[in-house]
């Protein structure tokens, strides 16, 4: 008998999807594959954000068996309060992704039936016929769950899938385009994954789902799916959301043989490790179609780089930048701001090193994680939680995060902080010395990502963050009184604009 199920990525106030989570499109493909009927909803959708309440009426609406949600850490919060929404609808509660591997039974305190531990595509077919009491629950591997004497149980380990090849390709037709702005957006389907796992073991990465062997889909397979989402969607330009996609060189060198083979002239971009790439290796990729590499360097002080286990230095870091520069590929690069032993004087090592690679950098990615983030299960969690009581930080009101808001944070930081400002957490409670060198360096980061902006846009809004932040030290209640004024103005502006606009397009219809 098919089920019916609901897979939910759940709301957050940080985040924008432009494309549908790889997860829901990939777990959809194995359910559909065994004859249930799936429906996706990304409560994060750029043109339709959906809150738990929304969820929630959904839910009650069509009335699914199992609903599917993925937890990862920072949305925890409230994935559990709209699970608390969802036990309204009737259906049983399956919870999976990188939070729900980590930490399986909290879910179960947390309204969740059971959970699944790891990759998920082994194991759900099986999780919803078992809570759709089809199968016995204590035959299923690799999940956790809610026995019938309301206890909490284990099925046996699930190894990692030795296949990746063999698994269907995402069911991509399960999205709705016109959620995420468009309904011939080819964009909308670039994202895909080759491989999985990532053997190095940094101390701040929450990776360690897909576990430390560098597993890969061959040449082959990577090959065919992006021939046939060209020719079905259209689709021009991928971006593979790989760790580590370079890790195996040999596969690597013949995904790009068969790029440039096949001849469609289709352009990617991808995420790797410094110590992955080579001059040589670079050649090749840009002339397959590569057009830009994401780097996670993370710092420019020596000392922190040890520290972490990053598997490179600051030299190869330098030496990798320029030669993606020189290959015509556009290098992208991540850094992460306050370290525990973070100073003032560790933190300008690191403005130095961006400054050298400046140049070379087509964008600093002021990721919401610039901020260093202690997630549980990493070693940076485990070596300072006692110390800076970080013990379940994520359920915890007065020690979460959000994007900054103009009712609490200074015009400067809803500039600064755009994807979250983490720093209100204050995790390794930083000395205000380092905050105010943190905060340097986000600043720099945003100039150097505003200066192909026409100079006078550059100027204004350049004299505003100063100004703001100046203030703002000075007193709070004076930069609000004073941006606040600004900011009435500038929403004011954007209504009369928006208001034309849409009498200009009602008159043209
Ligand atoms: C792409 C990506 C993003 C994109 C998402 C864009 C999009 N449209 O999908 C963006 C940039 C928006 C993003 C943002 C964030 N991300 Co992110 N992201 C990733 C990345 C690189 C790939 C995610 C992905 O698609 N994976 C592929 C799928 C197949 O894997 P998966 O999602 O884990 O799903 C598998 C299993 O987890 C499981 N599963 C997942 N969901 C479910 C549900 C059910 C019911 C079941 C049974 C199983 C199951 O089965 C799946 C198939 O095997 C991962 C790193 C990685 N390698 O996974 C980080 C990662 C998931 N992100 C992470 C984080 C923390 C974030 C942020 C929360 C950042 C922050 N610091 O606040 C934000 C907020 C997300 C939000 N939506 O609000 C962490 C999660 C760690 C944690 N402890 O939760 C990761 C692991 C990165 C890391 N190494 O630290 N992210
Ligand atoms: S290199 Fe990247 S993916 Fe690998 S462990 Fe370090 S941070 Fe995680």
């Amino acid at each position: 008998m098919a089920s019916k199920v609901l897979l939910v990525y759940p709301p957050s106030r940080t985040q924008e999807h432009e494309s549908c989570p790889g997860a829901l499109t990939m777990l959809g493909a194995v359910l559909e594959q065994n004859g249930h009927s799936v429906r996706l909803l990304d409560a994060n959708a750029t043109a339709r954000k959906l809150t738990s309440e929304d969820i929630a009426r959904i839910a009650r609406e069509e009335r699914p068996d199992v609903i599917g949600v993925t937890l990862v850490t920072p949305l925890v919060r409230e994935a559990y309060r709209m699970a608390s929404l969802l036990r309204g609808s009737g259906a049983r509660l399956l919870a999976g992704g990188p939070h729900a591997t980590l930490l399986p039974e909290e879910p179960l305190e947390h309204g969740f039936d059971a959970v699944v531990v790891g990759e998920g595509e082994p194991t759900i077919f099986e999780a919803v016929e078992a809570l759709d009491g089809r199968l016995p629950k204590e035959g299923v591997a690799g999940w956790v769950y809610r026995d019938d004497r309301g206890g909490v149980s284990r099925g046996p380990p699930r190894p990692p899938i030795a296949d990746l090849d063999a698994l269907p390709a995402p069911a991509r037709h399960l999205v709705n385009p016109a959620h995420y702005g468009g309904s011939e957006d080819a964009a909308l389907h670039m994202n895909l994954f080759s491989s999985r796992g990532c053997p190095a073991k940094c101390a701040y990465c929450a990776g360690g789902l897909f576990g430390r062997r560098f597993r890969f889909r061959s040449a082959g397979s990577v090959l065919r799916e992006m021939v046939d989402v060209h020719r079905r969607y259209g689709t021009r330009h991928f971006h593979f959301m790989d760790d580590a996609m370079t890790v195996n060189r040999e596969r690597m060198l013949e995904v790009c043989t068969g790029l440039r083979e096949g001849g469609l002239g289709l352009t990617w971009s991808m995420m790797t490790r410094v110590d992955r790439v080579d001059e040589d290796l670079l050649r090749v990729m840009a002339r397959a179609g590569c057009v830009q590499i994401d780097y996670g360097i993370e710092s420019g002080h020596p000392e922190t780089l040890k520290r972490i286990h990053k598997p490179h230095d600051v030299a190869r870091a330098r030496r990798i930048v320029e030669a993606t520069r020189q290959s015509g590929i556009d290098p992208c690069v991540f850094f992460i701001l306050g370290f525990p032993w973070d100073t003032v004087e560790s933190i300008e090592e690191t403005e130095r090193f961006m400054l050298e690679l400046a140049p070379f950098v087509a964008r600093f990615h002021p990721a919401i994680a610039s901020v260093l983030i202690p997630f549980p299960g990493t070693e940076i969690y485990e070596k300072h939680e006692a110390e800076h009581g970080l013990t379940g930080w994520w359920l915890d009101h007065a020690r979460s995060y959000d994007a900054p808001d103009r009712r609490r944070h200074a015009y400067y930081q809803t500039e600064l902080f755009t994807r979250g400002a983490v720093l209100d957490a204050d995790f390794f409670h930083y000395a205000p010395a380092v905050r105010r060198k943190i905060e340097d360096v986000f600043e720099l980061m945003w100039l150097h990502n505003l200066r192909k902006a026409p100079w006078p846009l550059r100027s204004a809004k350049r004299v505003m963050l100063e100004t703001s932040r100046v203030l703002h030290r000075r007193s709070p209640a004076l930069e609000r009184a004073m941006f606040g004024a600004l900011g009435s103005g500038a929403r004011a502006a954007r209504r009369w604009a928006r208001r034309s606009a849409s009498e200009a397009s009602a008159a043209n219809q």
